[in-house]
């Protein structure tokens, strides 16, 4: 079962330019940069209340998310929720015949391990699991 949303990820183009508007916008000026290599992104965090907004800036022309930008624009790209465990709720998901992007986790942002669920399975929304790992 979902826990929480953990966070809602936004393509954009210029990571900086993205960083200070939603900074403007939410007086929240709060936040971390890393670079994600398996998923081509930078990703920039914030953390609000209980979830998180991640900025997503491509790194190179073949990311998902420089596919994403050039066939739909900048805009909201996912919608994250946490799970306790991904392994059983992925396998969960491919016995209730949900389309699997990744049938095994991968690192993600954040200190999480990650797996995306193809957004023709849940009316055009592309869904990430994720869970936290210990710290
Ligand atoms: N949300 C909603 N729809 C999306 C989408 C998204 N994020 N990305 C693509 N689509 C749509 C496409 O527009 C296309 O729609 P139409 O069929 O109507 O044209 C459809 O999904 C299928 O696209 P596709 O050609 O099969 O596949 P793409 O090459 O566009 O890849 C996807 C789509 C989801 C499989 C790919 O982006 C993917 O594997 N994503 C998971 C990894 C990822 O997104 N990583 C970046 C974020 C990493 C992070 O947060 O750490």
């Amino acid at each position: 079962m979902f826990k929480k949303i953990s966070h809602i990820g936004i393509a954009v183009k210029n990571i900086e330019q993205a960083i200070e508007t939603f900074s403007k916008l939410s007086e929240i000026k709060d936040y971390h940069i890393e670079t994600v290599e398996e998923q081509k992104v930078r990703v920039a965090t914030f953390k609000v209340g209980e979830s998180r907004i991640e900025l997503l800036e491509p790194t190179s022309a073949d990311s998902p998310v420089a596919k994403f930008i050039e066939k739909r624009g900048e805009g909201i790209h996912h919608i994250a929720f946490e799970v306790e465990n991904i392994e059983e709720e992925i396998e969960k998901a491919k016995q209730k015949n949900f389309q699997l992007i990744d049938s095994t986790p991968r690192y993600g942002a954040n200190n999480c391990l990650i797996a995306f669920i193809h957004p023709k399975s849940f009316n055009g929304v592309l869904v990430e699991l994720t869970q936290e790992l210990k710290k």
